[in-house]
């Protein structure tokens, strides 16, 4: 489709609101499933949101947390008005300002700090929203131009990711949606009950028809209680069972000698890793059943087509990336990749098959600049330690003084008196506690998006639905108009500020947002994008690595990395073996509970009103170690390290391994007895690949409270 058709086409999605009916949207939130949605609008206001029945995915049923996305947006806590900070860092006391003195203010701070050192300035955002068009669009072309200091997105899924692309080239594998035809599958580190729901019901349905489910997981999750089989191995030991099911295949002459000739390289470097690592000694390792690993390893030989279902639990610990490596090998070693159904092989991010257009952000705009970068994971460090500092931050899409590790020194990070923040909010968060300038943003409701997704491959549109609340402007209308007020300041001196990037409208961002050239984007993929709201890219459900064609360089599997060999087994930094665990014996995991979304929807009382882990924080003890602590259910508990401690009520249960702790996250510092969520405990160390974030990685003690 020609550009200036596309645009005509966005902007009627754009501008139209529907005054009574359905309007179409896209659901905004981190989460593998990316909704399309329909928000029923009554005089002017959004009285219930639905999900779409033509969109096979999310087949007319949303989750919980976001049926209620319209009681969040209408919150009467939602920010109202831009706010100046009158009371001390962190305390919380502001004065409402207009949008003039709230701009200026901003723009005149950022241009001080870019005269002197543009690396001063630093935005930390992550995926509050996933839209290409709240999310960096705009944003990232007015850092570009200002040569800002870089951030390096890394909370969630970079050591996955990381290991993702040295074995297959790209975030590519399964259509998820595929799974429905396969005859067993392994959910390895995922939770779909609870972390995304409409997969799980493409899975019961293979269940129903027959597929064996078997779950590895150190806690018995709500979707590890409904699987066949559940391996509950210690924490972080994955690449090791990953590499015995390899050994079982290959003592059992199960491998697909053929595939493996033809489509893959060093598989003869991993198989003598694997020839070591023996169900006996991974069993000892892994601290589970020798039995359990035959059986699986001989069931996912038999079963065609098999598929992997891995996700990000599995890559939060110091092994992270080399895990992923050693999980994917396994369907290139017996050839499951091969079922014409497209159900065998491994799925973990989708991203990948998305032509995403590489300059919507317009790295262009640097020139010959090349800024540092700052690891998202580390926060705490980069605003205590980093030299020069920090003296800028702008933060959106994300809740960093909540969600990030350390909390001890994120907060102290946050609480200098010579750093200026700034926080694009819906609500007021524990980081905008924090902030100089609070800036009051819409809701998906309000503004319109567009989005491609990483658990299916449907690109989607979002049109506001309402008009923005209160005094509410959307992030990208934020940017331009903070872009604007640089130039003003900056533009002799920064020409990028010039550039005609930084005055695109919402539909320029979108038309942006993809490369609508692409096979992917073919005439009726987006012709149906913009006819019914979404779309399925033309990329073919059916096998798409059965004749190889991976994404690496020469089209193989890669088992091995010319600089990092094959995957290493590595022992978590903090591992029940060390020397630290004879002060924290117990190994913690902070898994999502299943009604809120990382710290979004904390403060939805309809959801927190609900029984379970969604209610308050909790840390689950099995009776063993409880007996030990003398703490008993339903008591308070401290859970501690030496980075600090947080308040949790005691479930005692069998569901958790003896030895492990499972705190559910990520609550709001605020909503938590004493003030300190989980995330002070956990650290900033990262992972083998790709500079990834640890959180299940972490030792503590629990004692009575
Ligand atoms: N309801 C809800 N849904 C969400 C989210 C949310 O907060 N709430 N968050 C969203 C986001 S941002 C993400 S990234 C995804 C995350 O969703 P998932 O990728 O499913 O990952 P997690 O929920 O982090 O962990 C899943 C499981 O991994 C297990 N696990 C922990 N450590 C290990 C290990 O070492 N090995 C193995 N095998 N398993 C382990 C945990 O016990 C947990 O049951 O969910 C998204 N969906
Ligand atoms: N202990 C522990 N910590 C974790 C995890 C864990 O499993 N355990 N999970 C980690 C993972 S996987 C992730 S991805 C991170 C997620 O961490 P974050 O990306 O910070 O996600 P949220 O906590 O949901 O915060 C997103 C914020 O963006 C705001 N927001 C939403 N839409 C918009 C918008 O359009 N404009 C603006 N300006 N703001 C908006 C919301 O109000 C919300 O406060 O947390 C990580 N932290
Ligand atoms: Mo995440």
């Amino acid at each position: 489709m020609i550009r200036n058709e596309l645009q005509e086409r966005l902007n009627s999605w754009a501008h139209v609101l529907d005054a009574d009916g359905d309007v179409q949207a896209a659901c905004p939130h981190d989460c593998p499933d990316t909704c399309a949605m329909r928000v029923t609008v009554k005089d002017g206001r959004a009285v219930a949101m639905h999900g779409d029945p033509t969109h096979s995915l999310t087949d007319g049923t949303l989750c919980t947390k976001v049926s209620r996305y319209a009681e969040r947006t209408y919150h009467s806590e939602r920010l109202q008005t831009p706010l100046r900070r009158v009371g001390n860092k962190g305390e919380g006391r502001f004065v409402p300002i207009s949008w003039d003195e709230a701009i200026t203010t901003v723009a005149d701070r950022l241009a001080e700090v870019w005269r002197h050192n543009p690396e001063g300035i630093l935005n930390y955002s992550y995926a509050g929203t996933m839209g290409k068009v709240q999310g960096e669009g705009m944003s990232g072309r007015l850092w570009h131009a200002l040569g800002s200091s870089r951030l390096m997105s890394t909370i969630c899924a970079e050591a996955g990711s990381s290991g993702m692309k040295m074995s297959m080239g790209a975030s590519v594998g399964m259509d998820p949606e595929a799974i429905v035809d396969a005859r067993l599958i392994i959910l390895w580190g995922t939770n779909p009950v609870t972390s995304h729901v409409h997969l799980w019901a493409k899975i019961q349905q293979a269940k129903r028809a027959g597929a064996q489910l078997w779950a590895i997981d150190p806690y018995a999750s709500d979707s590890a209680q409904k699987c066949h089989h559940h391996i509950a191995l210690r924490p972080g030991t994955d690449a090791a069972l990953a590499y015995a099911i390899a050994h079982v295949l290959q003592r059992d002459g199960q491998l697909d000698h053929d595939y493996l000739a033809r489509h893959t390289t060093g598989a003869e470097a991993f198989l003598l890793i694997a020839s070591e690592w023996s169900p006996a000694c991974a069993a000892a390792y892994c601290g589970i059943p020798e039995a359990q690993i035959e059986a699986l390893a001989t069931a996912y030989a038999a079963a065609r087509p098999a598929a992997i279902r891995l996700n990000y639990g599995v890559q939060r610990n110091a092994g992270g990336g080399d895990a992923v490596r050693a999980i994917l090998a396994l369907p290139a070693l017996v050839g499951h990749w091969r079922h014409p159904s497209g159900a065998g092989g491994a799925a973990l991010s989708t991203s990948g098959w998305v032509p995403r257009n590489k300059t919507l952000e317009r790295p262009d705009l640097l020139g010959a600049r090349n800024p540092r970068w700052l690891n998202m994971s580390t926060i705490g460090e980069v605003l205590t330690r980093t030299v020069p500092p920090v003296e800028a931050l702008i933060v959106y899409n994300s809740n960093p003084v909540a969600v990030a590790p350390d909390s001890a020194m994120v907060r102290a990070g946050f609480a200098r008196d010579d750093l200026f923040t700034v926080v694009l909010e819906h609500f007021q968060t524990d980081t905008a506690h924090y902030a100089d300038i609070v800036l009051p943003a819409t809701t998906q409701l309000e503004h319109f998006d567009i989005h491609s997704a990483y658990g299916h491959l449907h690109v989607l549109l979002n049109r506001p639905a309402v008009a923005p609340l209160h005094l509410a402007r959307s992030n990208s209308r934020i940017f331009r108009e903070l872009a604007a007020a640089l130039r003003l300041r900056l533009g002799d001196d920064c020409p990028a500020l010039h550039d005609e990037a930084l005055r695109a409208s919402d539909v320029d961002l979108a038309a942006d947002a993809f490369d609508w050239n692409h096979p992917a984007l073919s005439g009726t993929t987006t012709e149906q994008l913009l006819t019914q709201g979404h779309a399925r890219l033309a990329v073919a459900r059916a096998a798409p690595f059965a004749e190889g064609g991976f994404r690496t360089d020469d089209g193989r599997f890669h088992f091995t990395h010319p600089v990092h060999g094959a995957p290493r087994v590595w022992p978590n930094r903090e591992s029940p073996d060390s020397a630290l665990a004879q002060t924290y014996p117990l190994q913690m995991i902070s898994p999502p509970p299943r009604h809120l979304l990382n710290s979004s929807f904390a403060n939805v009382a309809s959801l927190r009103a609900l029984a379970g882990d969604s209610h308050e924080p909790t840390v689950v003890l099995h009776p063993l170690d409880a007996a030990n602590r003398q703490v008993g259910a339903g008591d308070t508990a401290i859970v501690f390290n030496a980075r600090g401690q947080t308040r949790a009520k005691v479930v005692i249960s069998e569901r958790t391994r003896p030895g492990l702790a499972v705190v559910f996250a990520v609550f709001w510092h605020t909503h938590t007895a004493g003030g300190s969520n989980v995330n002070a405990l956990t650290s900033q160390a990262l992972t083998d690949h790709g500079e990834g974030a640890t959180f299940y990685d972490c030792l503590v003690d629990v004692k009575p409270g």
